[in-house]
């Protein structure tokens, strides 16, 4: 268990700016010379980006379990495939969307039940839980604003109260596990937010096993 990496996860509604901030906790981290990966969900894999296509990309109405087992089949490859065996060789391992994403959007959005949904999400990580997540917060109202113009996907042309459900959720599951979550005012500028973030992540670090345990070995 010496080696065990550590698990960050980013989450947000729509142009919230977790994209942004997890690329630039990730650079920042290379730049120091951390052990560091980047993933994404759904995506991350081969089967995880197609799932990634037929759920964002579609035109056709879809069960709202079919949704969730597909965004949870695509979890498990990207644990199994990349998450864990970077975990297991020690790396600093950045995720933009995991768990929390299923629970904020396909419970409290879709409207599934939270316990059902635990249980089978628990067959796709396996029991893996972020240590840090990052919920990037905002209006819904601003973050859709900034990816107006762009050709927006089958969520985010979803209503609006939707997304405010789906933020409302992850407020209810930051209050829930405060000790994981740390929660960032995504209106600010992303300059400071990037900031915040690395510092937040570095005392983490510090805390759970020292910063050397994540240097690549010069
Ligand atoms: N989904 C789900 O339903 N269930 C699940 O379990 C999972 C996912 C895993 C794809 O996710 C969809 O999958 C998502 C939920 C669903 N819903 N949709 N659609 P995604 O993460 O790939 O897509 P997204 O949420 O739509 O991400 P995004 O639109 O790329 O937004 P973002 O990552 O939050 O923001 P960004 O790309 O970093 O920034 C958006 C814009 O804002 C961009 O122009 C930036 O330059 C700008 N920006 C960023 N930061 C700032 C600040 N601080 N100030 C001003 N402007 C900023």
């Amino acid at each position: 268990m010496g080696r065990w990496g550590f698990l960050i996860s980013f989450e947000g509604v729509e142009g919230s700016g977790k994209t942004t901030l997890a690329k630039g906790l990730y650079n920042r981290f290379l730049e120091e010379g951390f052990k560091t990966v980047f993933t994404r969900e759904p995506g991350g894999t081969r089967v995880g980006e197609r799932i990634r296509s037929i759920l964002l990309e579609r035109d056709f109405p879809l069960d709202p379990w079919a949704e969730a087992l597909l965004l949870i089949a695509a979890r498990r490859e990207n644990v199994k495939e990349v998450i864990y065996p970077a975990l297991a060789d020690g790396h600093i391992v950045i995720t933009d969307r995991f768990s929390d994403s299923t629970f904020a959007y396909q419970g409290y959005g879709r409207g599934l039940p939270l316990k059902p949904l635990s249980r089978v999400n628990k067959i796709g990580t396996n029991g893996l839980k972020p240590n840090l997540t990052f919920l990037v917060d905002l209006p819904v109202e601003v973050g859709l604003s900034r990816i107006e113009g762009r050709e927006l996907d089958t969520i985010e042309r979803e209503e609006l109260e939707f997304h405010q459900r789906v933020r409302e959720g992850y407020l209810k599951l930051a209050r829930r596990a405060k000790k994981r979550f740390y929660v960032l005012d995504g209106t600010r500028k992303r300059e400071e937010l990037i900031e915040e973030v690395y510092n937040v992540s570095i005392a983490h670090l510090e805390q759970k096993g020292g910063l050397n345990k994540y240097r690549k070995k010069r």
